[in-house]
C-alpha cells in the first residue's frame, strides 16, 4: 500500500477510549491518586476530549454504569457532543454489588438474579437515551471452590438470564459478551473463555456476539487465532484493547506485547475494514502509575501504528509462500511489515488533519494536567 493510501485508512481509524480510564485505580493493594484525575463522568469526558483534540481517532467514550451515572442523559450526550466525542458501549457493572457475592445473572437466589437483570435492562434504556449501539457485558460469576456450584445448572440460569436481556435489544443494538478465564472467582468462571462465549452468542441470535479482552487469557494463549475463528464464523464483536505482562493487568495499549498486537491486526484485515467502523474497538485500560490522558494518547498512537503495519503486510507473496510451504519467507514477511518504522506515515497524516505531528508531546506542553491538577484537587 502506498503511503497516500496508508494515510487515508490511519485518519479513519477510530477507536473507543474508556471513562473509567481517566479516574483514579489500583490494585487491591493500594489506589494512588494521580494529580487532576477526574472525579466524574463530566471530568472523564473533558479528559477524552484532550484526547481526541490531540488524535482525532477518538470514535466515542465507552461508559460504565452506575460509576457514570446521571440524572439527565441528554444532557451528558448534548456535554460530550459539544466535544466532538459521542458516547459509546454502555457497560453494566455486575461485580460491585453485595447481592452478587454468589453470582449475578447465575445467582440460585430469583430476586437477586431478576435485580442484575433490571440492572442491564436499565442499561438499555441507557443505549436508547445517550443513542448507543452496544451493550458490553462482562460477568464476575464463578466459584472459588469445588463443589460450590453446580456448572449445568448456572449455565442454564446465564442463558435463562440472557434471553431476557438480548430480548430487550433493539434492532440495531449488539449485545458483546467478554469472557475472562479467572477473577474475582478463582476456581471456575462461568465465561471462562472464547468458546463458552461463542456457544452463548450462538444461542441468543445475530444481535450477540464476543468481545476479546487481550487481558482475559491465560499466557501463551495465540489471541490472534481466536480472532480468526471469531470473525470467521461472524461473531467477532469488539475488543477491550489493553496489555498485559501477567493477567488482567491492563496496562496501556502496546506497552508490553507489541508483535502481538501487530498479528491481531494482520488477522483483522482479513475479515474487517477497520478504517470504517464495523467492530467496537475500545480500549479497556485502568492501570494505576501513569498520567491518564497522557496513558490514554500513548494507547491510541499504538494502535494507530500496530494498524498501520499490519496494512503493509504483502499479501500476496505471503499467499505464494504458503503455497509453497516456505515456512521462512512467510515469517519474514510478516516481521518485514512490523519492523517497518511507520511512525513518519502517522504524523503526516495528523500534519494533513492540522495536528501536531507529536500528539503525546504537545498534550504534555499544553499545561491541561497542571490546570485539572489545582482545578480538581
Ligand atoms: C473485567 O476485568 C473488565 O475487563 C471488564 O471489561 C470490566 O467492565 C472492566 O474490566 C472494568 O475495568
Ligand atoms: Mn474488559
Amino acid at each position: 500500500m502506498i503511503n497516500d493510501e496508508l494515510k487515508e485508512k490511519v485518519k479513519s481509524f477510530k477507536v473507543e477510549i474508556p471513562s473509567w480510564g481517566f479516574s483514579d485505580s489500583g490494585t487491591r493493594f493500594k489506589v494512588f491518586h494521580i494529580p487532576g484525575a477526574a472525579r466524574n463522568i463530566f471530568e472523564r469526558i473533558e479528559d477524552a476530549e484532550q484526547v481526541q483534540k490531540y488524535t482525532k481517532a477518538v470514535s466515542a467514550v465507552a461508559i460504565h454504569i452506575p460509576w457514570d451515572k446521571v440524572d439527565d442523559w441528554k444532557a451528558l450526550k448534548k456535554f460530550a457532543e459539544d466535544k466532538e466525542l459521542k458516547i459509546g458501549a454502555v457497560n453494566p457493572n455486575l461485580f460491585q454489588d453485595e447481592d452478587y457475592k454468589f453470582g449475578s445473572l447465575t445467582n440460585l437466589d430469583d430476586k437477586k438474579r431478576s435485580k442484575a437483570i433490571d440492572h442491564v435492562l436499565e442499561c438499555i434504556e441507557i443505549m436508547k437515551s445517550v443513542n448507543s449501539k452496544i451493550l458490553s457485558l462482562w460477568l464476575p460469576d464463578g466459584t472459588d471452590y469445588p463443589g460450590q456450584g453446580d456448572f449445568a445448572k448456572r449455565q442454564e440460569l446465564l442463558i435463562d438470564s440472557l434471553k431476557k436481556i438480548y430480548s430487550a435489544l433493539e434492532k440495531n443494538m449488539t449485545l458483546l459478551i467478554e469472557y475472562k478465564f479467572f477473577e474475582p472467582a478463582f476456581y471456575h468462571t462461568d465465561t471462562a473463555d472464547w468458546g463458552i462465549a461463542y456457544a452463548l452468542s450462538k444461542d441468543l441470535g445475530d444481535k450477540a456476539k464476543v468481545i476479546i479482552d487481550l487481558g482475559h487469557h491465560a499466557q501463551g494463549t495465540n489471541i490472534e487465532y481466536i480472532v480468526s475463528i471469531l470473525s470467521s464464523r461472524g461473531k467477532l464483536g469488539g475488543f477491550h484493547f489493553n496489555s498485559r505482562k501477567y493477567a488482567d493487568d491492563d496496562l496501556t495499549v502496546g506497552s508490553v506485547n507489541l508483535y502481538e498486537l501487530f498479528l491481531i491486526f494482520v488477522e483483522l484485515n482479513k475479515f474487517f475494514d477497520l478504517s470504517s467502523k464495523k467492530l467496537a474497538l475500545v480500549i479497556d485500560q485502568s492501570a494505576a502509575m501513569k498520567p491518564k490522558v497522557q496513558a490514554m494518547i500513548q494507547s491510541v498512537e499504538a494502535l494507530q501504528i500496530a494498524y498501520l503495519k499490519s496494512l503493509l503486510v504483502d499479501v500476496k507473496s505471503l499467499k505464494e509462500a504458503q503455497l509453497k510451504n516456505d515456512i521462512v519467507m512467510a515469517e519474514e514477511i510478516i516481521k518485514d511489515a512490523f519492523l517497518t518504522d511507520v511512525r513518519d506515515i502517522l504524523k503526516e497524516s495528523r500534519e494533513e488533519m492540522g495536528l501536531d505531528p507529536d500528539a503525546l508531546n504537545a498534550f504534555r506542553k499544553s499545561g491541561y494536567e497542571s490546570t485539572v491538577a489545582k482545578k480538581r484537587g
